[in-house]
C-alpha cells in the first residue's frame, strides 16, 4: 500500500521506549539484579552499568529531541523508590520528577511505566505477585509515585507486559526456558494472571485519583498467534490464557498498549518453528515486520469497545540498521493501513530508543541509538535520524519491499 498524505492523526505519539533496568544501570536493589548474580540462574551477562542512563538520562532526551521524536516512555524503578518495604525515598522521587521535567522542557512527552519487569527484593522475597498483600503494596507504590506523576504526565502505563510477567513466573515454578521467546510452549501461571489483572485495576484507580487527566492502561506482549490450517479451534485455546486475558482485562481503560515483533505459527499441537528459509534477527525471531499489522487489528478485535491503542513497543534486534529501516517502513506501513481501516491507534514508539541490556545479553541490539559500552557515548544510527525525521513530516517516504 502506497500512502500520500499523512495517515497518522493530531497529536499522534511519535517517539521511543526504553525500560529503567535495561538502561539505567546499577539498579542493585531489583530482584534482577540479584538473579543476575546468582550462578543457578545461568544469566549470560549481568546488567551492571547498563547504558549509565540513571545519570545520563539528559543526553538520552537531548538526542531524541533532536532526532525529531515528540513523546519519550521510560520507567521508573520500584526498586530505588522503595528500596525497604514502606520505605519510600524522597531523593528517588524527585529524581524520577527532574526526568518528567526534562522531557516536557525537551518538548517530548513523558509516557511513565510504573512496572517493567523488575521488582524489590523484598518484594520477591515476599512470594511476589501472589503473596499475601502484594497488590496492595504494589498500590502504595503506585501512591507514592504521586509527585512524579501528578503534573505533565499524559499517559502512565501500570504493569509492562503482563503475559510475560505470568509466563516467567510458571517458567520459574518448573525450571522452564527462562525467557519467553517466540514459539515458547509454557501456560502463564493462573493464579500470577489473577494478581496482576486486580494489581492494574488497583494501579488505575490510583493513578486515576492523583490526576484524572492522565491515561492509564498496560501493555500486552502480543506474539501473532497465526493458525495453520486445521488448527484454528488450537490456536483460539492456545491463545486466550497468553493474550486475550489480558487484552479484556483492558477494557475501560484509557488505552492499551500493543507491543508485537514477530508471529507464533499454531498447528494442532502447538507452536511450530519459522520456515527453515526464514530470515532471523539477532533473537533468533522470524524477521517478520508485518506482526504490528496484525497485533493491532487482534488487539482491536478482542478488546472490542474501541479502547484507543498505542503501539508503546515495535521494533527489531539486528545489527545490520538497513535492515532496522527497512523494518520500521514495513511495520509504519502496517499501522498506517490500520489507521485506515478505522482503528483508533493514537501513537507509536519504537523499541528501543537505546541499545541496551536485553535481560541477559547485550548482543540483541534493539537500539535506534548506540552506546560505547566502556565511554557509554551514544551514537544515533541512520535508523534514528530517518524515524526521528518522520515525527516531523508524519508523512511515509515510501513503502518498504
Ligand atoms: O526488551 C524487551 C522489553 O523489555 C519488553 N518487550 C520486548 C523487548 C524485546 O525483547
Amino acid at each position: 500500500m502506497t500512502h500520500t498524505a499523512t495517515p497518522f492523526p493530531d497529536g499522534f505519539l511519535w517517539g521511543a521506549s526504553t525500560a529503567g533496568h535495561q538502561i539505567e544501570g546499577n539498579n542493585v536493589n531489583s530482584d534482577w539484579w540479584r538473579r543476575e548474580h546468582d550462578p543457578a540462574a545461568k544469566i549470560e551477562v549481568p546488567s551492571l552499568d547498563a547504558c549509565d542512563s540513571y545519570h545520563r538520562w539528559e543526553q538520552d532526551m537531548d538526542l531524541l529531541a533532536e532526532l525529531g521524536f515528540t513523546d519519550y516512555r521510560f520507567g521508573i524503578e520500584w526498586a530505588r523508590i522503595e528500596p525497604e518495604r514502606g520505605f519510600f525515598s524522597r531523593a528517588e522521587i524527585a529524581h524520577y520528577r527532574r526526568m518528567v521535567d526534562g522531557a516536557l522542557a525537551r518538548g517530548l512527552r513523558p509516557m511513565v511505566t510504573l512496572h517493567h519487569f523488575t521488582v524489590p527484593r523484598w518484594f520477591e522475597d515476599l512470594g511476589g505477585w501472589t503473596a499475601d498483600g502484594a497488590v496492595q503494596a504494589f498500590t502504595r507504590y503506585v501512591e507514592a509515585c504521586a509527585p512524579i506523576i501528578a503534573d505533565g504526565v499524559r499517559h502512565v502505563c501500570t504493569i509492562n507486559e503482563p503475559n510475560v510477567i505470568a509466563i516467567l513466573a510458571a517458567g520459574a515454578r518448573t525450571g522452564d526456558q527462562p525467557w519467553p521467546t517466540a514459539g515458547g510452549t509454557v501456560t502463564p501461571d493462573e493464579e500470577t494472571t489473577h494478581a496482576l489483572i486486580a494489581a492494574h485495576r488497583a494501579a488505575v484507580g490510583a493513578v486515576r485519583t492523583v490526576n484524572s487527566e492522565i491515561k492509564v492502561g498496560w501493555t500486552v506482549a502480543n506474539q501473532v498467534y497465526q493458525a495453520l490450517s486445521g488448527a484454528e479451534d488450537a490456536t483460539v485455546a492456545y491463545t486466550h490464557p497468553r493474550e486475550d486475558v489480558f487484552i479484556e482485562a483492558a477494557r475501560g481503560d484509557d488505552f492499551i498498549g500493543v507491543q508485537s515483533y514477530t508471529r507464533t505459527r499454531i498447528g494442532p499441537d502447538g507452536p511450530v518453528p519459522a520456515p527453515a528459509d526464514a530470515e532471523r534477527t539477532l533473537t533468533g525471531w522470524e524477521y517478520y515486520p508485518a506482526a504490528v499489522g496484525h497485533a493491532l487489528r487482534h488487539t482491536a478485535d478482542v478488546i472490542g469497545d474501541g479502547t484507543p491503542l498505542i503501539v508503546t513497543e515495535n521494533g527489531i534486534a539486528t545489527a545490520d540498521d538497513t535492515r532496522r529501516i527497512d523494518y520500521y517502513a514495513a511495520a509504519l506501513d502496517q499501522v498506517a493501513a490500520a489507521i485506515e481501516d478505522g482503528i483508533d491507534v493514537q501513537g507509536y514508539l519504537a523499541w528501543s530508543a537505546l541499545d541496551n541490556y536485553e535481560w541477559g545479553t547485550y548482543k540483541s541490539t534493539f537500539g535506534l541509538i548506540a552506546v560505547d559500552p566502556s565511554t557509554f557515548e551514544r551514537t544515533a544510527k541512520p535508523s534514528a535520524v530517518w524515524l526521528g525525521g518522520l515525527g516531523r513530516t508524519r508523512e511515509l517516504p515510501r513503502t518498504a519491499s
